[in-house]
């Protein structure tokens, strides 16, 4: 099959989920075309398989807000006409979802009928697409799209809940990579961090307000006044320079390091002990599944689609959004002793097994074959 695959080529989580997906697709001997405005963060190699096509937005002294989304379009008919593809998936509804109706709008004039598969991915719904700004758009994009995919089954409910929908939705979770993510912890990078055997936690994300990160340093707060440990805060965004103050004024900033963003996180999880998620609203949580592939337990909110993925007093603990107390009080419970500490670590990797690459990738790819099937010509 030849798909085309559009997503933002950031570090964010449906740029990640997408990225893996097209690379994964690609191995498998799918011919994956990239089409996005700067090469995906993750797209760290090249196979045979794997294409990129770059979209450049001209700049004109008119444009105060550059046109994006039609400069998008105009790639989009361009790549599947010369390079005959079979099929666009588009992840994250806003703008790309309705960038792949105008393309395929423009593709019928030439007698081409591309399916578009959109994926949503969170705040495409929960947040940025109810906002009455896109709503009308993202509604018809979602109506107008051959096959519509959700990473977890609130999503789908929040998606009937919050707009007009009339598509059958189905949800294909976020998944990982278990090699990539089984490394060794290395003794010298622990060491480095925690000299003195200190047990590390962890956060990761782009800190921005849906994530509560000052959350994550209240939380850390409580527990190093019980056990011995520090923070690693890994990431970049608004809320950092919040959260480095709220250190300062806490006076635990020889405990706290800010790692800003990194390419390799699995390293920095194979050496930590503990997740902190307490996200006023989740989707799914690829982070937190990165680090329950890392064998690293989870304390999330309990939040949107993270039930889907944290299971109470196994993978870690999930307690209501900004109950701090409740956060740190199951931290230190899991924290506390080493045996305890070692059944939650095997209670998160034997979870993260169930959401392995390989069993996820044939299923998108049965749904490629579904959607093609029954895709309507314009
Ligand atoms: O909204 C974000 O935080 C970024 C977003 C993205 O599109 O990059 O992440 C969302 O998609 C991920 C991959 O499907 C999910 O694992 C995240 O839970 C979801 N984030 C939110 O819902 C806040």
């Amino acid at each position: 099959m030849k798909i085309g695959i559009v997503c933002y080529p950031t570090f964010g989580g449906s740029g990640v989920v997408a990225t893996e997906l097209g690379k994964a697709l690609a191995d498998n001997g799918h011919q994956v075309h990239f089409i996005t405005y700067r090469q995906p963060a993750r797209l760290d190699f090249f196979s045979e398989n794997l294409f990129y096509h770059e979209v450049s937005v001209s700049n004109y002294p008119l444009f105060d807000y550059p046109p994006y989304e039609l400069a998008l379009a105009s790639k989009l008919v361009d790549v599947v006409r010369f390079e005959k593809l079979d099929l666009l998936h588009v992840h994250y509804a806003i703008p790309h979802a309705s960038a792949a109706f105008m393309a395929k709008q423009i593709l019928a004039t030439f007698g081409i009928h591309i399916p578009v598969v959109t994926t949503l991915h969170g705040t495409d719904i929960t947040l940025v697409g109810k906002d009455p700004t896109y709503k009308p758009v993202v509604t018809f994009s979602i109506n107008q799209s051959d096959g519509v995919t959700a990473v977890s089954e609130n999503l789908k409910e929040d998606t009937y809940k919050h707009f007009e929908v009339n598509k059958d939705i189905k949800v294909i979770p976020n998944f990982i990579d278990l090699e990539r993510f089984s490394l060794k912890a290395k003794d010298h990078f622990k060491l480095a961090i925690a000299p003195n055997n200190e047990r590390i936690v962890v956060h990761t994300s782009n800190f921005r307000k849906v994530k509560r990160t000052q959350d994550v340093v209240h939380i850390f707060e409580k527990i190093q006044k019980e056990i011995p440990s520090k923070l690693l805060m890994v990431g970049d965004g608004p809320e950092r320079v919040y959260c480095e103050q709220l250190c300062r004024d806490l006076e635990i900033c020889d405990s706290v390091r800010f790692l800003g963003k990194q390419d390799a996180v699995e390293e920095i999880l194979s050496v930590s002990d503990l997740f902190i998620m307490p996200s006023e609203s989740e989707s799914f949580g690829l982070a937190a599944l990165e680090a329950m592939a890392c064998k690293v337990p989870v304390i999330t909110s309990n939040a949107g689609g993270l039930p889907e993925l944290n299971i109470n007093g196994v993978t870690g603990f999930m307690d209501n959004v900004g109950d701090i107390d409740a956060m740190a009080a199951h931290a230190i419970f899991i924290l506390k002793d080493d045996e305890q500490l070692a059944l939650f670590k095997e209670g998160a990797l034997n979870r993260a097994k169930e959401f392995e690459l390989s069993l996820i990738l044939p299923i998108y790819e049965q749904y490629y074959k579904d959607v093609m099937a029954n895709a309507v010509k314009v």
